[in-house]
């Protein structure tokens, strides 16, 4: 069968093989006969997507087990990474694209009388992540898979993923996210696999003739149980798994307790124990610290270790060997306690010397920094982890004596020093600082944009970077270009093929060819038409779910991404409404049209951001509605945004916000996603905005506002912005609006907390950016109305982005950090080029 689909992404016109169609279409039907039990004439639209999505799962199998197979023999390095999010979205037409399928089942659904974007959209998202941390992970296992290196992504199966977000009355509101209610096709149960996990209880300490082990005696089990889904590459060339955990009791009735009549007691430690994977902690960018959470870091964590340790040993035999066959990547400090856990396996289990397995588990493990935000560095009450894991804790305790004595050696006498990296917080209760933990406990710490890791260097780690120095390195984010432009944007693919070759699905450098057409008039209109064909889907869309009619000819301005302070829609609001006021003061002028997108989701806790989703649509509310503004102005808030929702805004955009506060944003990576699809980025110095700009060239991107070193200094001279509105009367009017209820009558001081933040405690800096982002924004304005300039600085965008491919950060990743081989181009790049 595998010769049979060779895997190529067929070229356009090129004739469909018709064995192959009869074969595709004849599997469908099994199918749907055979594992849905139905037949065609009684088959709802869903039955038909799970009969194809299996019949692509089997020929994603196959290559699967070769894959899995062949770096079995050949005893190759496998990275496996540790990730408690993964935002995967759906998987049917990223699995036909990778194989290169998608023309055949397109056809073949044809013939069987059922359109596959109506299959496509029968698919939920996984959603398995709250934003731009567990997109990367899913964006860096499907590179991995391209490139062929053996990998594992580790992490939980939640029963509800990320929440699904109502808008009611303008107000955000949760539901669950049920996505396995209908079954899931593309994973497989292996009921096989599966791991005892334990927590509470004490630690016994035999006479170990000071080999530091110890025997820990806990209070409870739960079991871990493995699901498995296939990951496939580009062009189907390899397939890596996906191995999520669930959780059970090893005693899930207990019969004694039933008997006497207490039927809910009989399961309570069943739902105890599923409780570990029930749901997925809303919080992006702060840290829930509730037990529970603690309880699924340890969960997986201990799960995902036990099964690595497990294959290694089946493979090589060797404990000692481990850091040349395994490289574990801690996606933030959510594994951290894969340093612990590793330790208490090789010291206590495997009865290694203490300075043996430490070096073993640091050249084994390295951890990626996510963000600098204090208030996301996470930690744990040495109390809570005395209780739920007492022998980790004496661990912490063990590294923490011999990683102070090296800095009592290295600084003697310096008590703050000492204080900064120890492992321990002794100044708001003992908290042990999982950061540090990951830190101490790895080769290599990675930043994800160059001036986060440069941050990095200068704040949170300064001290455990001159006290380790050489581990901290940058490794810029990426996304993959397969979902973000082939399978969101095929229109945009068709001519870049047209113009770069076939070869540049293998080769993304090839869009430098683009260059020489940015220019070319005929070539423009084209670039525009397909721009403007996206924009029509994405106004469609607009008008279906909000009754909303825009002008697909206006200008799409586009931020959709967390809602958070430091992201500062706030700021993007506040302009709009300086825009619509300066609409009014002269409606006859001849202003640009602009519809004002947003889509986000706010932490169910953050009362803040809620009110922020609040205003915006009150704003929306009182602008769509204004007979002065004519539609010149528009303002939607989409709701329920996710990876597939995603996938449709943002071919559609002209314009990419990308607005947070300098030195808050560690990399960002819907900036890459718009630049890659054509959008011009306004934005601040943050982030990897600043590597966009070095890329696209810094004629090609609109930045403004305060940098890093500004923002610092400014915090420090204080918050207050009373003096900035004093000199800015439009920056006055704007807030006075808001805090006056001029958008909500109803409720006039609904938010006067929002204006009294923007005068007094400026802490985000938008009363401070304002001007300088007002005066950005109009310069857009203009350039908009040059329109062969605009075009040709979108086409510019996209040819400049291939750096941003994540093939090229799981290289340098490879290279760097990992110490394991990569493919050098998929086979048929070099076939192809011209
Ligand atoms: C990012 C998080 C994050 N940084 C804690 N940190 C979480 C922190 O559930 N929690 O406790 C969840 C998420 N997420 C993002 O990572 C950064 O803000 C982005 O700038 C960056 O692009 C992304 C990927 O590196």
């Amino acid at each position: 069968m595998q010769e049979q689909f060779p895997g190529n992404y067929p070229a356009p016109g090129q004739p469909i093989d018709e064995l192959a169609l009869a074969e595709i279409k004849g599997a469908i039907l099994a199918k749907l006969r055979l594992a849905i039990g139905k037949d065609a004439g009684m088959a709802t639209r869903r039955d038909w997507y799970k009969a194809a999505a299996l019949a692509l799962r089997d020929r994603i199998v196959h290559r699967w087990l070769t894959a899995e197979k062949e770096s079995y023999d050949s005893g190759s390095k496998r990275v496996y990474y540790l990730s408690l999010e993964f935002l995967i979205g759906r998987l049917f037409t990223d699995g036909l694209n990778n194989m290169g399928l998608l023309p055949m089942f397109e056809t073949a659904l044809g013939d069987l009388g059922v359109g596959l974007d109506d299959l496509r959209k029968c698919e939920p998202d996984a959603a398995l992540g709250n934003g731009g941390l567990g997109r990367l992970a899913a964006c860096f296992m499907e590179s991995m898979a391209t490139l062929a290196v053996p990998a594992i992504g580790y992490g939980i199966r939640y029963d509800f993923g990320l929440f699904r977000q109502i808008i009611s009355q303008g107000w955000q509101q949760e539901y669950p996210d049920e996505w396995l209610s209908f079954g899931n096709p593309w994973e497989f149960q292996r009921a096989e696999v599966v791991y005892h996990i334990h927590f509470g209880g004490h630690v016994d300490h035999v006479d170990d003739r000071g080999r530091d082990r110890a025997t820990w005696r806990p209070a409870e089990t739960v079991q871990a149980v493995a699901y498995d889904t296939p990951i496939v590459g580009w062009r189907g060339q390899h397939v890596n798994a996906l191995r999520l955990w669930s959780a059970r009791s090893p005693d899930p009735l207990r019969l004694d307790v039933f008997n006497t009549g207490d039927y809910l007691g009989a399961v309570a430690e069943e739902a105890r124990a599923e409780s570990i994977c029930k749901f997925l902690y809303p919080n992006d960018e702060s840290p829930a610290g509730r037990e529970l959470r603690l309880r699924q870091e340890y969960f997986f964590v201990s799960a995902s270790l036990q099964d690595l340790i497990k294959r290694h040993l089946a493979s090589d035999g060797q404990l000692r060997n481990l850091p040349s066959k395994v490289a574990v990547q801690l996606n933030d400090t959510h594994p951290s306690l894969a340093v612990t856990e590793l330790m208490r396996i090789l010291v206590d289990l495997h009865n290694f010397r203490w300075d043996e397995a430490w070096k073993l588990t640091v050249a084994t493990l390295s951890y990626t920094n996510h963000t600098l935000l204090p208030e996301a560095l996470e930690t744990w009450p040495v109390e809570l982890f005395e209780r739920l894991l007492p022998r980790h804790l004496e661990i912490i305790y063990r590294i923490n004596a011999a990683h102070l004595a090296l800095a009592d050696q290295r600084c003697p006498g310096d008590i703050d020093y000492r204080a900064s990296v120890s492992l321990i917080d002794e100044k708001s209760g003992r908290r042990v600082r999982m950061g540090q933990l990951a830190f101490v406990g790895s080769h290599r710490i990675n930043g994800v944009s160059a001036m986060h890791s440069d941050l990095m260097k200068e704040t949170v780690f300064h001290d455990l970077n001159h006290l380790y120095p050489g581990r901290i390195t940058n490794k810029t984010n990426g996304i993959t270009f397969r979902r973000w432009l082939m399978l969101a944007n095929p229109k945009l693919t068709d001519l870049l093929r047209e113009v770069c070759g076939e070869a540049v699905l293998d080769d993304f450098s090839l869009f430098e060819r683009l260059e020489a057409r940015a220019s070319d008039n005929a070539f423009q209109q084209r670039f525009r038409d397909v721009k403007h064909q996206n924009k029509v889907a994405l106004a469609r869309l607009i008008n279906e779910r909000l009754g909303i009619k825009v002008d697909p000819s206006a200008l799409f301005d586009i931020q959709i991404k967390r809602i958070h302070e430091y992201k500062r829609q706030l700021l993007n609001v506040v302009e709009t409404v300086a825009l619509y006021q300066a609409i009014k003061d002269e409606p006859q002028r001849d202003w640009v049209p602009r519809v004002k997108i947003f889509a986000g989701k706010a932490a169910a806790s953050y009362r803040y951001a809620k009110l922020i989703i609040k205003l915006i649509n009150d704003v929306a509310e009182v602008v769509n509605n204004d007979p002065d503004i004519a539609g010149r102005l528009k303002v939607v808030f989409l709701a329920d945004y996710n990876v597939s929702l995603a996938e449709v805004i943002i071919p559609a955009a002209d314009l990419s916000e990308q607005i947070s506060t300098a030195g808050m944003e560690a990399s960002g990576t819907g900036n890459m996603k718009l630049a890659l699809n054509g959008a011009l980025t306004i934005g601040t110095l943050d982030g990897a905005n600043i590597e966009i700009r070095d890329h696209v060239g810094a004629e090609n991107i609109a930045i403004f506002g305060m940098e890093a070193g500004d923002v610092m200094v400014r915090r420090k001279q204080g918050l207050d912005a009373t003096d900035i509105i004093r000199r800015s009367p439009r920056l006055a009017r704007a807030i006075t609006a808001i805090e006056s209820g001029a958008f909500s009558p109803d409720d006039p001081a609904r938010f006067a907390s929002i204006g009294h933040a923007l005068r007094y405690i400026d802490h985000y800096m938008v009363s401070a950016d304002f001007d300088s982002y007002y005066a950005a924004q109009r310069g857009i304005d203009a350039r908009w109305q040059v329109i062969p300039a605009w075009t040709r600085a979108s086409i510019l965008n996209v040819a400049r982005m291939p750096w941003f491919s994540s093939d090229r950060t799981i290289r340098e990743y490879a290279e760097d950090i990992w110490n394991v081989p990569v493919r050098a181009a998929a086979p048929e790049a070099d076939a192809q080029r011209e």
